[in-house]
């Protein structure tokens, strides 16, 4: 009875061993051997708060998982910034960033989250200060923003 399970369990690990090496062959296959970290952020979507989870990561590429928890559609936008939470240019309209002024401070921006569905978006962040917003007409002076700090890995 016991020596009957033991060898089962035998066979399953041996099973899981060789699957652990052949993912580790395969991802030393595609260049230098150092290793590359990556980080993942939760991006929270709602009426009328955006919230990041963990705000501070190493340098380097970000996976940010967007979830909106609705009601309405919204978008995320990340700009590099030492401004400050919500001190990002306004439009004439008083509500919305301006985002022809911080062009060249875009990192990425994924359009359109329709409400309970969630994406992926994979950003590469230097070390610094970052705001991420949602610029749907109002939702930016409602509450749609928060800082990111991207600190030196250690
Ligand atoms: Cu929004």
């Amino acid at each position: 009875m016991w020596g009957g399970r033991e060898v089962a369990m035998g066979v399953k690990g041996a099973v899981i061993l060789v699957a652990v090496s052949v993912m580790l062959a395969g991802s030393s296959c595609g260049g230098p051997s150092a290793p590359r970290r990556e980080s993942t952020v939760k991006v929270s979507l709602r009426d009328f708060r955006l919230t990041v989870t963990p705000a501070r990561v190493p340098a380097g590429w970000v996976s940010m998982d967007l979830s909106n928890e609705g009601p309405d559609t919204h978008e995320m936008i990340i700009v590099r910034t030492a401004a400050g939470d919500g001190r990002l240019p306004l439009r004439l309209d008083g509500i919305t960033a301006d985002e022809d002024a911080l062009a060249a401070r875009k990192v990425d921006s994924a359009d359109t989250v329709l409400p309970g569905t969630r994406r992926t978006l994979r950003v590469h962040l230097e070390p610094g200060r970052y705001e991420v917003f949602c610029n749907m007409a109002g939702h930016y002076r409602a509450g749609m923003h928060t800082e990111l700090v991207v600190v030196v890995p250690s």
